[in-house]
């Protein structure tokens, strides 16, 4: 899911994330080592936000759907399967209606102060992909989706929140999702980020990248 929403940064780039097997064994030590890292900190993240009616809701869902979940559309006669593994939830209460309402959470980390704007918009875009897929699943347990969602940002160095970012469902997710099968599929025109983007780009997606090859000489 988080290569698909590269989409939001960079078109070409999430194409080939998705649909090549990328070499990362170049990747340095260093970014190993922050990857390592994030995934400690999702798992230490999803420890300090127990709440019984979270955990109750998260083994739900991953009683009747699986850990991994999934879900497929059809669009224009295409199969499209959407799969991937939630961050987190919470669960919100209202006193005044005694509503409970069911907000997801999408977690990063980053070793930076902040994410780049580019780095923000595919969280979001991956965050309101997860809204549009299990939004089905979690009335037919019985939720009700709240109107807010959250990308939350984590220093992988103090493990502090630095950003929270309030997310609304995506008001046309189908059609969305339409747009960016007919790019891949090369029926709808590739829109490319502006050149800065492709700086924090890794190596061997810039290697596959017509643009970024047509622009710079590259020592392979
Ligand atoms: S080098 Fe730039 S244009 Fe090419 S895939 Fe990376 S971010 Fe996109
Ligand atoms: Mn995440």
């Amino acid at each position: 899911m988080s290569k698909l929403c590269k989409f939001a940064a960079c078109q070409n780039r999430s194409k080939i994330e998705l649909f090549n097997k990328l070499d990362y064994s170049s990747n340095t030590k260093a970014s190993k080592n922050a990857m390592s890292l994030g995934t400690k900190l999702h798992e230490i993240y999803s420890k300090h936000h127990g709440s019984f009616d979270r955990l109750r809701l998260r083994v739900e869902l991953a009683r009747f759907y699986g850990m991994v979940l999934q879900r497929q559309i059809l669009i224009d006669n295409i199969q499209v399967m959407l799969r991937g593994i939630y961050d987190d939830l919470i669960v919100n209460f209202n006193p005044l209606t005694q509503a409970k309402t069911v907000s997801l959470i999408e977690v990063k980390t980053t070793s930076k102060p902040r994410l780049t704007r580019q780095e923000i918009a595919s969280a979001i875009l991956q965050l309101q992909t997860y809204v549009y897929m299990m939004k089905p699943m979690l009335q037919s347990l019985g939720w009700v989706l709240d109107d807010t969602h959250f990308v939350e940002v984590y220093s992988q160095k103090t493990y502090k929140l630095i950003q929270k970012v309030p997310v609304a469902e995506h008001a046309d997710m189908e059609n969305y999702i339409k747009y960016m099968v007919e790019v891949f599929l090369g029926l709808a025109p590739k829109q490319y980020p502006p050149e800065y983007v492709c700086r924090t780009c890794p190596k061997n997606v810039k290697l596959k990248c017509g643009r970024y090859l047509a622009n710079h000489k590259i020592n392979k």
